[in-house]
């Protein structure tokens, strides 16, 4: 059954827009009982079908294979193959981000007997009150299909079920199809056409026509219409329609933390990121706009800023959607279908914003612009500051050079202040914000982009969280650039949780004093961990050396863009000298009783913000 699955992967195809190519890139795998003698045999007997890769954990093989499917606009992705018990259940973050950012991947987790003969196996768990349940159930939750084959048989429907939901651009996601180990290893009368070369066409649907009509009335009728470009824009392929749609409307647009990179940072009409981490442009100008026009956008809290971003009374919602889930919310005008055909669509009709608006985008871009020089060339002492780092990265970077990040404090600095040149160019994880993505992630986007500069910008607690995969970017000569942003642990938690009246505890890497790990403020500190981020990286493989200024970090990198290996550069930067917000806020609850007085004024703050959240229950008739 496993040779049979392996057949199928290899022979499967997508077709966009006349453009034919391989689905899998092939299958990531940790062999171990479980699929060492079922999938792996059947990858080693077949070697030219399916090519095989090695990592150092499971979790980073999906974020790899995540990598890779987000940079190739979801058109390919890889299989990933593990032993039963922890080999499999190391996976379910990796489905989990994969599931919630709509990036395909293929789980193959190994699984028990289903004989059921040699039970308890190694790594079983046995549940006293049922029979069927194995730790492959925790991944239903986080999966857009689950299958377990208890038949060498059901590997026919459920390869072609799993396939539909991988390449559907509305239901995309992990996909998990378990495979007890007896099973992978029967034999089976496979049917031939099964194992025939099969081509998947993505389709470009289109709204309705009438919906399109209402679209373009309301759109007729906006004084103050902004576009919200979300990740949808990226992966259908329509920044150059949009580009041109707005060219002729003047409508101006900002961008998700997905969708950065819609249009270029230079673009008149792009105000950049929008939501908690906005900057001032797509923040003001989204607070009064009359008309919100979503693209691809599923409306997170971080791109509505917990639904206080849209402050007009009257400010009603078009959404553009592949799924129809995401389309009708904020009770907004729903346009399902693929993003470029439905831009097009609405571009036959024409409209042109006042010339007073269309200057005001324009003059309210030109200072986010200045402000983002002034937050490049900060000069801060002793320390660098982490915009200065961000950027040296940006000026040393191409046009097309790509840059990775998943979470802490740096995803909101890059959506702000990351000058994008290139839709690809923007490649961070924030449907999940997984520390530990950046890294294998990088590598997987590396393998999707060979001829771009990979630059991935990891915080300190996030390499510490999953870094071993520079071992698999060594082993396979994949060429990434870290640059790891040294604070002392989870600056931006530290942050939050002093604007919360926690003082920041429990966020600093730090000797524990007297029974506490201690709070977290500037001033005189105790002792940090003495943790050797260089040598750590150089102990894995990797070139590695460290900075201490701007000056040496820009001479670094441009030592790394000429290498051919991976290379890893530390950098120390100053924890408390962090990017402003620009008028923002973001729903997260203190307590309503404490004795600390800090928490009481957080506790009243909030009260005030949670006022403004909205609730865009109007309807659109
Ligand atoms: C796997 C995982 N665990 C916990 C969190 C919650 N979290 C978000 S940011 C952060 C700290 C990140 O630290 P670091 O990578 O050093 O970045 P910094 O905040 O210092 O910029 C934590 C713990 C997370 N996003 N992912
Ligand atoms: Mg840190």
């Amino acid at each position: 059954m496993a040779q049979a699955l392996v057949r199928f992967l290899a022979s499967q195809y997508v077709e966009r827009d006349g453009v034919e190519q391989r689905f899998f890139a092939g299958c990531w795998g940790i062999f171990g009982h479980g699929n060492v003698a079922g999938i792996g045999q059947a990858l080693h007997e077949r070697p030219d079908d399916l090519r095989y890769y090695q990592a150092r954990n499971e979790q980073g093989m999906v974020h790899a294979a995540c990598g890779y499917a987000k940079m190739r606009d979801r058109l390919a992705t890889f299989a990933c193959t593990t032993s039963i018990g922890p080999g499999a259940t190391n996976m379910v973050t990796g489905a989990a981000l994969a599931t919630i950012n709509r990036i395909p991947v293929l789980i193959l987790p190994g699984d028990v007997f289903s004989s059921r003969a040699p039970d308890p196996v190694l790594q079983q768990l046995e549940v006293p009150w049922a029979g069927d349940i194995s730790v492959n159930d925790v991944f239903r939750p986080v999966s857009r299909y689950f299958d377990r084959i208890m038949r060498p048989e059901q590997i026919v429907p459920a390869a072609l079920a799993a396939m539909r939901v991988l390449t559907s651009p509305a239901d995309t996601g992990a996909v998990t199809i378990a495979l007890p180990q007896d099973v992978q290893a029967e034999a089976f009368d496979v049917p031939e056409e099964f194992l025939a070369k099969r081509t998947w066409h993505i389709e470009r649907r289109l709204p309705e026509a009438a919906a399109i009509v209402r679209a373009a009335e309301l759109i007729g009728a906006a004084k103050r219409p902004l576009i919200v470009a979300g990740g949808g824009v990226i992966y259908s392929g329509a920044t150059e329609a949009l580009r041109k749609w707005i060219d002729a409307t003047g409508i101006p647009v900002a961008e998700t933390q997905a969708g950065k990179g819609a249009l270029p940072f230079d673009h008149p009409f792009a105000l950049g990121a929008i939501g908690v981490t906005g900057t001032s442009a797509a923040n003001q100008i989204a607070r009064e706009a009359d008309l919100v026009i979503g693209i691809g956008t599923r409306w997170t809290d971080f791109t509505t800023a917990s639904k206080t971003a849209f402050q007009d009374e009257k400010v009603r919602f078009i959404n553009v959607n592949v799924a129809e889930f995401d389309a009708h919310k904020h009770a907004g005008l729903a346009l399902v279908g693929d993003a470029r055909a439905t831009i097009d669509a609405l571009a036959g009709w024409v409209y042109t914003v006042e010339p007073s608006y269309r200057e005001k985008a324009q003059r309210l871009a030109r200072e986010w612009s200045k402000e983002v020089d002034r937050l490049y060339s900060l000069g801060h002492t002793p320390l660098p500051a982490q915009s200065e780092v961000i950027g040296a990265v940006n000026e040393v970077a191409g046009p097309r050079d790509v840059v990775v990040c998943a979470a802490g404090s740096m995803p909101g600095d890059l959506h702000k202040l990351w000058r994008t040149r290139d839709p690809k160019g923007y490649h961070v994880e924030y449907g999940f914000s997984t520390m530990g993505y950046e890294i294998a992630g990088g590598v997987g986007a590396k393998m999707a982009a060979p001829d771009r500069e990979v630059f991935v910008l990891v915080g300190d607690g996030s390499y510490l969280m999953m870094a071993q995969e520079l071992v698999t970017a060594v082993q396979e000569r994949i060429k990434i650039v870290v640059i790891v942003v040294d604070n002392h642990g989870y600056a931006s938690i530290g942050g939050l949780s002093r604007s919360l009246g926690s003082q920041g505890f429990g966020t600093q890497y730090r000797y524990r004093t007297s029974g506490s790990l201690g709070l977290d403020h500037p001033g005189p500190q105790g002792d940090t961990l003495p943790i050797d981020f260089a040598a750590n990286a150089a102990s894995l493989g990797a070139i590695s050396e460290r900075v201490r200024t701007i000056t040496e970090l820009r001479a670094a990198l441009t030592e790394a863009k000429r290498v051919e290996r991976p290379y890893v550069i530390t950098i120390e930067t100053d924890r408390y000298e962090s990017v402003p917000g620009y008028g923002s806020w973001w729903d997260v609850a203190p307590a309503e009783v404490s004795g600390l007085s800090e928490v009481k004024e957080s506790r009243e703050r909030y009260e005030k913000g949670r006022k403004t959240e909205r609730r865009h229950l109007r309807p659109t008739e």
